[in-house]
């Protein structure tokens, strides 16, 4: 038995308040156990301690009757009043009454004459039209459930990595591709622009008949359950991390302004329906009209955005961030940073440090996917942790590289590191070996605790040694996982323009760091970027690709980009860099 926390014990006395409201208890009863909940909810000392000292109900707003309960909750991890009480209700009421706007009255109903039990199964009565049938409910109300049902789910479900949804995602869109009668198909949403993270994966299609290509997606080996289908929507729950997708499919003359709608994002849309207004158009989910009504012709994106007298903006911008001051000028870069520019992949581990694959496995792998070199930069010695190489590691290390180069042609591995900066902003190896190494990245991996000014002190000081070439994964931040570590971005970012020092735009999924805003901030201030992938095994080099989409979202064009150049002008340019 585990011993219920102070926040399970609050969710009970609020469960029963919402039972008992159910029930049609007296109002003054049900609002005892909220007033109790809020009272627990803000207590400052232990619950724990005052329910053993009995001075629980001493506390106004607790009552006996509740202190008692509260009190068999916490010594026996049960309540059998709850329990009886809940008994008395349909499963999944509860949950039913998290949905924003649904009380607790309404909830009995749907539970009891629909057979409702949860979330997923309340949207799809909705979207069948079994509510606006039951007395006391209409298709408005039935709406209002579907809202907020949709912000219920935009409340809780955790937001996922892009990197960890991509695969899946493009998986899919692979699948759609081969269904009956698909023209065309894109990811959308959130996904397309290749945000940090993203709520659900949009999918749109084009085909003659929605329906056949509905059937074979939600035969898909991923999906787990369809959770609501319409005319021109399918929803489903994926097996895999608990994602939904939305799949929307149109006939082909729509494809272009629904692509276009459900990329969004909301912010670039509603300013872009702005402009469309002055115009004399109408932009809507259902494409451009004028005002008399007629509809255009709009095939393709480049052309949606012709209508309105703009340049074409990639989705990886559609963030209302000035792209569409920009575009209306024609100043938006035509030459924003894409994979095919990247020749060489920035940031790899081997077995020689923590690593999963050998030098040779890596090269291959990058050769397989047309790169023309991989900057090999374990650990330094400091990482202990991290396998982190002594000086003396690192001859061995190149005598395997120079073979690894012999052996695997058309990819070049090049000798670097991943030194540690150490807590008084020196590196972790002596110059002598520093000024051998092709490419020294800098990075921190300890001592996150420093404060601003020590933080920042620690890494302008790293750049006064001249070998360092590039500052690793400037923020240390783990999406949702650890917070980066506070830092003067400006002053950093200030020095790396003044000491031509190349930052990293780190595209581990859980990284994207540098992320979106500072890339901008490090371009106004003209610092060089590389795109990395931090590689610890072969598979992570497709995290160049999420580096590749941060930097385009910081609005980097190729020529801010180092390793787009091949690898030899790219190892001289470092050096040029810190020389200049
Ligand atoms: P997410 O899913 O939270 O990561 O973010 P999005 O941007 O993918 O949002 P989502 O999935 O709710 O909707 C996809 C796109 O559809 C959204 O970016 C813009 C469009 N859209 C959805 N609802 C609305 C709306 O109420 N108004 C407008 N203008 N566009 C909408
Ligand atoms: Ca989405
Ligand atoms: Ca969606
Ligand atoms: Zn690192």
């Amino acid at each position: 038995m585990t011993t219920p926390d102070k926040t399970a014990v609050v969710q009970v006395l609020r469960d029963i308040s919402l039972l008992l409201q159910m029930k049609g208890e007296n109002p003054f009863r049900s609002r005892a156990y909220d007033t109790a909940a809020d009272r627990i909810a803000g207590l400052s000392e232990d619950l724990g301690a005052l329910v053993r000292e009995g001075r629980l109900q001493e506390l106004p707003g607790i009552g006996q009757a509740i202190a008692d309960k509260v009190s068999e909750l916490l010594t026996t991890g049960k309540l059998a009043y709850y329990d009886t009480l809940r008994a008395e209700f349909p499963p999944g009421v509860l949950e039913l009454v998290q949905v924003p706007d649904l009380g607790p009255k309404k909830a009995l109903v749907l539970a009891r004459q629909l057979g409702v039990d949860g979330v997923d199964a309340l949207e799809k009565a909705c979207r069948e039209g079994r509510v606006r049938q039951l007395s006391g409910f209409g298709e408005k109300s039935e709406a209002k459930i579907l809202a907020g049902v949709e912000l219920y789910r935009r409340t809780r479900t955790p937001r996922r990595l892009l990197g960890e949804v991509m695969p899946v995602a493009e998986r899919l869109l692979e699948s759609i591709k081969t269904a009956p009668g698909v023209i065309r198909a894109s990811v959308g949403g959130s996904l397309r622009r290749r945000a940090e993270t993203v709520g659900d994966v949009d999918l749109i299609a084009s085909a003659p008949d929605a329906n056949a290509v509905f059937d074979a997606f939600s035969r898909a080996p991923e999906v787990a359950q369809v959770i609501g289908r319409g005319e021109s929507k399918c929803s489903v729950r994926l097996r895999e991390k608990d994602l939904q997708v939305d799949l929307r499919v149109l006939p082909d003359e729509d494809f272009a302004t629904a692509l276009h709608h459900f990329t969004g994002s909301k912010a670039h849309h509603v300013r872009l329906r702005g402009l469309a207004h002055e115009r004399g158009l109408k932009i809507s989910e259902w494409g451009i009209h004028r005002d008399d009504g007629t509809k255009l012709h709009v095939p393709d994106e480049v052309a949606f955005y012709r209508l309105l007298g703009m340049q074409y903006i990639p989705p990886e911008l559609r963030e209302d961030t000035g792209e569409i001051e920009a575009a209306l000028e024609g100043r938006l870069p035509e030459d924003l940073v894409t994979m095919e520019d990247i020749q060489g992949a920035v940031h790899a581990h081997s077995t020689w440090s923590d690593g999963k694959n050998s030098l040779e496995e890596m090269a291959r792998a990058a050769q397989a996917l047309g790169l023309k070199f991989l900057t090999v930069t374990e650990h330094s010695q400091a990482a202990i942790y991290a396998g982190g190489l002594k000086e003396d590691d690192l001859r061995r290390q190149w005598d395997e590289i120079d073979r690894v180069n012999d052996t695997v042609k058309g990819v070049r591995l090049l000798k670097g590191i991943e030194v540690d900066i150490l807590e008084s902003g020196a590196l972790d190896y002596s110059d002598g070996v520093l000024e051998k190494l092709e490419v020294v990245i800098g990075s921190i991996h300890v001592r996150h605790g420093m404060d601003e000014e020590q933080m920042t002190r620690r890494l302008l000081q790293a750049f006064d040694n001249p070998h360092l070439h590039i500052l690793g994964h400037p923020t240390g931040r783990l999406i949702q996982n650890r917070e980066p570590y506070p830092v003067r971005m400006e002053a950093v970012l200030d020095k790396a323009a003044e000491r031509g020092v190349v930052v990293e735009v780190n595209g581990k999924p859980e990284r994207l760091d540098l992320k979106t805003e500072h890339v901008r901030m490090a371009l106004q201030r003209g610092v060089k970027l590389v795109v990395s992938c931090d590689a610890h095994r072969a598979s992570d080099l497709a995290n160049l690709a999420f580096a590749v989409a941060t930097a385009r979202r910081g609005w980097a064009r190729r020529g801010d980009i180092l390793n787009t150049l091949p690898a030899e002008q790219f190892i001289t340019t470092l050096r040029k860099q810190r020389a200049a």
